[in-house]
């Protein structure tokens, strides 16, 4: 008689006396897999499948043990009027749920949005890398998550921060994370120093303000004693710290990974992601404003646009560096996370596309309950000894045993692996799995062996001897220059750019109480850039520090986010009507749509486009949620009408426009954007004194042309002049 009653499916048990298997016979038994109760119940009838209609079964109302239920908008009473009575188990249930819906939100990373999608290896790095998903063709699920670093789940989206880019990719030959961030380099060198520089960044411990913040003195003080964290820094104070959208965001390994060959053979290499909708930032009062009016800009950006079918796109390419003893590349240390590499030293080789084409379905259970693990890897990938990296090895794995209750995190829908598993990892806190078999362990022979351990194809640590060292509490020399990094990527920046960065710093440091550290950080400042030094000393009203010989003639001009041309596809373009139909109107939205833009229609109360009322009317329109703004009609004032944002602007009286209008103008002018005026509305702009670069009037097609071409460079870079004279 067997020990164990069979579960349904499984293959019977092998005699307990036969000698260990040495072979797989055949395709290995379900019996230890983790697939869950999801086949059968105790009694052998079909289930769902967890994670598509688990506890959404019929259409009738059940508890949690499947009893159907006639009420449950009332508590059972004793009597209308009596207390409510401690018997009622749907009540218990009910609210007893409730109060553990929350988990304990990621420590860092909190905030963040994610999509489904598919990435397609072209197959540049099949001679480089045997895993199986970069083989040419090849076709593999991803799930991508990204976030802000510092603010808790709640906080805003257009916060000046470093942005998480985190890519699960459900492989063949099972789960391969890429967990990077939109900056190619790391505020710390030593893994063991992440807890500081978190602790900084946070808010005060004593208040806890300011929320999702780099504003305030802690986080400065800590910048400004570390100098290791200033080449991260000074990107985030470029306008790559406010993203104009996540669709529109580089992302980077950071770190440098081995890649392992058919043979072998390794070669060292960085990862980016390269968005085909270009990389394009906010200025910083259009990220201002949006964290109070739109908080979820980017989370409704990103989910809109897969929802319209502008699936955002992203190359995977590669930075390939010889593997050589010193792990130099140009006297680049590739250990050491606060360095990268100039594309201009080592060009990125596309190796794939990245497409998002699905939003989650459930919040909670997908974007929330994903767990990524730097350790992820599949063979022929494999991590260096960067000691940034090492450290993060062991914290992604520890941080969801409290985030998610327990080890068996990876039997979540959205972290289960697309290839088959068989872990002899059994039991602990929200086991789903009802696993067969009576021998967990390897090896072993009354499981029939299984599950055998695999000598083809297997994961295998790249075949590199550390150095036989001593043990120290020291990084190499070659970590040692802080600042010449950050200088490269300040100069070679445009001059509006250079000027954003100026500004930044300058809000930043005026925000700190304490003088010493806004002192202190501008003796950084001048070990940086002596420009950089002496403009953010001018807009605190503080002596310029002497920083010394720091100016280089090398440049890196793919660092520039200004001068390049991009599509245009998804781009969203204010329509501002009138109170009164006007010819040409339909033609010109037509127009806008096949060109792939996304007209957002704005009217005065009662009018209408082709019967179809306008999405926003002037009282709730704001141009910072706008890429471009084309005036189609004429909008006269209307009596008493304020604008949103700003009630001191310009009274209509004085320029005979409708003061919400004149506001639209005024801001969208400011933020740099394509302005765009047909038949009365000509006279909108002349009233207002709308003119100059990036300003044009015609017949819709026309106009559609001209936006297209002034979207494709982003913004009216020439508007920043003078200061930005040779942007
Ligand atoms: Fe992370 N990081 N990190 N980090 N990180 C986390 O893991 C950590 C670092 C990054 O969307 C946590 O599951 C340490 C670099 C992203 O779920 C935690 C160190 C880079 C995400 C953690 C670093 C990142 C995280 C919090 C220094 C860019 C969000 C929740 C040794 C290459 C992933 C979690 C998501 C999340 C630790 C440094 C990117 C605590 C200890 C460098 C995109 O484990």
């Amino acid at each position: 008689m067997s020990l164990t009653t069979p579960v349904p499916g499984a293959p019977s048990p092998q005699s307990p006396h036969a000698a260990q298997p040495v072979d797989p016979t055949g395709p290995l038994p379900p019996a230890n897999d983790q697939r869950g109760p999801d086949p059968h119940t105790a009694t052998g009838a079909p289930l769902p499948v967890p994670g598509t209609a688990f506890a959404q079964q019929g259409a009738r109302l059940t508890s949690p043990g499947g009893v159907p239920l006639r009420d449950t908008d009332h508590s059972l009473k004793a009597g209308r009027r009596g207390p409510v009575l401690l018997a009622d188990q749907h009540l218990r249930e009910k609210i007893n749920h409730f109060d553990h819906e929350r988990i304990p939100e990621r420590v860092v990373h909190a905030r963040g949005a994610a999509a489904h999608g598919t990435f397609v290896a072209n197959g540049a790095a099949a001679g480089i890398c045997r895993a199986a998903f970069l083989q040419p063709g090849v076709e593999t699920p991803v799930f991508v998550r990204f976030s802000t670093v510092l603010g808790s789940r709640g906080s805003a989206d257009t916060v000046r921060d470093t942005r998480g880019f985190a890519v699960k990719f459900y492989t063949s030959e099972g789960v391969h994370d890429l967990v990077g961030n939109n900056i190619p380099v790391f505020f710390i060198q030593d893994g063991i120093k992440f807890p500081d520089i978190i602790h900084a960044g946070k808010p005060h411990p004593s208040r806890e303000i300011p929320q999702a913040q780099s504003a305030h003195d802690t986080f400065w003080d800590f910048v400004s004693l570390h100098t290791e964290a200033q080449a991260h820094t000074i990107w985030n104070m470029s306008d790559r710290g406010i993203p104009r959208s996540l669709r529109m965001m580089e992302g980077f390994g950071v770190h440098a990974f081995r890649l392992i060959d058919a043979d072998g053979d390794t070669c060292l290499v960085k990862f980016h992601w390269k968005p085909k909708a270009g990389v394009h930032g906010l200025v910083w009062e259009e990220a201002q404003l949006l964290c109070g009016l739109d908080p979820d800009f980017h989370r409704r950006d990103l989910a809109d646009a897969i929802e319209a079918g502008n699936f955002p796109q992203w190359d995977l390419g590669v930075q390939v560096m010889p593997e050589t003893d010193d792990e130099l590349f140009e006297g680049i240390d590739l250990l050491d996370p606060t360095k990268f590499v100039p594309e201009e030293l080592c060009p990125v080789q596309v190796i794939g596309t990245m497409t998002l084409t699905a939003n989650p379905v459930n919040y909670f259970a997908e974007t929330e309950q994903v767990a990524f693990q730097v350790g992820n890897l599949v063979p022929g990938i494999d991590v260096t000894n960067d000691p940034l990296l090492q450290v993060r090895l062991f914290s992604y794995l520890d941080t969801q045993m409290t985030r998610l209750g327990g080890p068996n995190f990876t039997q979540l829908p959205i972290n289960r692996s697309h290839a088959p598993v068989n872990d002899l990892l059994r039991d602990g806190m929200h086991q789903g799995a009802v696993h067969g078999g009576v021998a967990p362990y390897h090896p072993n022979s009354l499981d029939g062996g299984c599950p055998f351990v695999v000598t083809e194809g297997a994961f295998i640590e790249a075949p590199r001897i550390p150095e036989a060292n001593a043990r120290v509490r020291q990084l190499p020399a070659s970590f040692e220059d802080h600042f010449s990094q950050a200088g490269l990527f300040f100069r070679s920046l445009s001059a509006v750019e250079r000027d954003h960065v100026v500004a930044a710093y300058t809000f930043e440091l005026s925000k700190c109480y304490e003088l010493v550290i806004r002192q202190r950080q501008l003796d950084q400042l001048a070990a940086i850039d002596a420009d950089l030094a002496a403009g953010v000393a001018a807009g605190l009203g503080l002596p310029v520090p002497d920083g010394g010989p720091v100016s280089s003639d090398q440049r890196s001009p793919a660092l520039s986010m200004v001068g390049g041309s991009w599509p245009v596809t998804g781009r969203t373009v204010g329509v501002v009507i009138g109170a009164e139909r006007v010819p040409g109107v339909g033609d010109l939205l037509d127009g806008l749509r096949g060109a792939g833009l996304l007209p957002l229609v704005i009217g005065p109360a009662g009018s209408s486009v082709e019967g179809e009322l306008p999405q926003r009317s002037y009282g709730t329109a704001v141009a910072v949620e706008l890429d471009a703004l084309v005036i189609a009609a004429s909008t006269p004032p209307e009596p008493g009408a304020t604008p949103t944002l700003d009630a001191r602007a310009a009274p209509s009286g004085e320029v005979d426009v409708d003061a919400r209008v004149v506001e639209l103008l005024r801001q969208a002018w400011r933020h740099a954007k394509p302005i765009a005026a047909m038949g009365e509305g000509k006279d909108v702009l002349e009233r207002v004194g709308i003119d100059g670069a990036g300003v044009v009037s015609g017949q819709p097609a026309a106009l559609v042309d001209d936006l297209t071409d002034l979207l494709a460079a982003h913004r009216v870079w020439q508007r920043f002049e003078p200061a930005g004279a040779d942007a």
